[in-house]
C-alpha cells in the first residue's frame, strides 16, 4: 500500500448539550474514553479518541454541549466546543431526536453549522432514536434533510451502539491523505490521570443533586505504577482530592457517616480497575476552596482556555 493511500483526520462530535454525544463518542470507540450522565453540562473538556482502522487513523473529539442560554460557565464551555470543532475536518452534529424541541434545536444552530471549516461536510446524527415511535422518524429525517445543512443525515441509538456503522462508512471519504498522527496502541490524547479524574466526576453527577456537581473539580495527586512496587503483590494506590465550593457542599459530598463519599469512591474505582486491568486502592480526600469557579483564571485554566 502507498503511504499516500492512508488517510487521517479530526472528526468532531458536536451539538446542544445532553444529546448523546459522549455515549457516541464511546460507541464508535468500543471503549469508554468520555463520561455520560443524564444531567446537562456533564462534558467540560475536549476529549479525543483515536480510532485506527485498515486504511485511515480517525481522531474523534467530544466537546461540551452546546447551550442556548447559557450562564457565565457555560458561555466558556461553548468556547471550548467552538475551539475544539474549528479543529475538525468532519463535524458530527448529534442531536436528541426524542427531544419535542429537537428542530428547534436545530434550527438554532443552523448559522454555526455553516460557519466552520467543516461545513461542506457536516453530518448530522438523530440520536436516542430508540425512544421515538418509529413512524416518526421518517418524517424527522424528511425535514432535516430539506434543510441542506448536511452531507448526511444518519439515525441513532448511541445507546445501543445501533447506527454506528452506517456513521463510520461515511466518515473516511471527506477525510484527507495523511499520515497516522498517533501511535496504533493509543486510544486518546489524555493521560490515564485524566480519565481517572473524570471517572470520579462522573460517579459525582450520577450519585449527588441539584448544584453539587457543578461545584466540584478533581485532582489526581498521586497515582502509583504498579511496575514500580516492590512488593507485586500489593495494590497500587491512586490518591484524589475533590475540590468543592463551600462547607456545605463538603458535608454533602461526604453524606451520613461518610456513605455518600464512600459510595462514590467504590463506583469509581470499578472504572479504573477495567480501565488499567488490575486493582488499585483508591483514596478520595474533600478539600472545600470557596468560589473557586468565580476566580476566571482558575476556571479558564481548568477549562483549558488559555
Ligand atoms: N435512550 C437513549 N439514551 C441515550 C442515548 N444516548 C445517550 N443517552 C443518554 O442521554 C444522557 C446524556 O448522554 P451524554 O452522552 O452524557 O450526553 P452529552 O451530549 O455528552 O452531554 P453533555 O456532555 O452534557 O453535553 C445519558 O443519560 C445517556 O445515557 C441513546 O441512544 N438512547
Ligand atoms: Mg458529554
Amino acid at each position: 500500500m502507498k503511504n499516500t493511500e492512508f488517510k487521517s483526520g479530526f472528526v468532531g462530535i458536536v451539538g446542544p448539550t445532553n444529546s448523546g454525544k459522549s455515549t457516541l463518542m464511546n460507541a464508535l470507540m468500543g471503549k469508554k474514553i468520555s463520561i455520560v450522565s443524564p444531567r446537562v453540562q456533564t462534558t467540560y473538556h475536549g476529549v479525543r479518541g483515536i480510532l485506527n482502522k485498515k486504511n485511515a487513523q480517525v481522531i474523534f473529539t467530544d466537546t461540551p454541549g452546546y447551550q442556548q442560554h447559557p450562564d457565565r460557565v457555560a458561555k466558556l464551555l461553548n468556547r471550548v466546543a467552538d475551539k475544539n470543532a474549528s479543529e475538525c475536518e468532519v463535524l458530527v452534529w448529534t442531536f436528541d431526536a426524542s427531544n419535542p424541541r429537537v428542530m428547534h434545536q436545530i434550527h438554532k444552530l443552523k448559522k454555526k453549522i455553516s460557519q466552520f471549516k467543516s461545513k461542506e461536510y457536516s453530518i448530522c446524527v438523530l440520536n436516542k432514536v430508540d425512544l421515538i415511535p418509529k413512524l416518526s422518524l421518517l418524517p424527522m429525517m424528511d425535514e432535516v434533510i430539506k434543510m441542506d445543512l448536511f452531507k448526511h443525515v444518519i439515525p441513532m441509538s448511541a445507546r445501543k451502539s445501533d447506527g454506528v456503522d452506517s456513521l463510520l462508512s461515511v466518515i473516511n471519504e471527506p477525510l484527507p491523505e495523511g499520515p497516522q498522527l498517533y501511535p496504533t496502541e493509543q486510544v486518546t490524547d489524555r493521560p490515564q490521570s485524566f480519565l481517572m479524574s473524570e471517572f470520579i466526576r462522573e460517579k459525582i453527577y450520577r450519585a449527588t443533586r441539584q448544584e453539587l456537581p457543578y461545584s466540584v473539580w478533581i485532582e489526581m495527586e498521586e497515582w502509583q505504577d504498579p511496575d514500580e512496587l516492590e512488593n507485586k503483590k500489593k495494590v497500587p494506590t491512586y490518591r484524589a482530592v475533590i475540590h468543592v465550593d463551600s462547607d456545605s457542599r463538603k458535608a454533602i459530598l461526604i453524606g451520613k457517616g461518610g456513605e455518600m463519599l464512600k459510595r462514590i469512591g467504590t463506583e469509581a474505582r470499578k472504572e479504573i480497575e477495567t480501565m488499567l486491568g488490575h486493582q488499585v486502592c483508591l483514596k478520595l480526600f474533600v478539600d472545600v476552596q470557596k468560589d473557586w469557579k468565580e476566580n476566571s483564571r482558575q476556571l479558564n485554566s481548568y477549562l483549558e482556555l488559555e
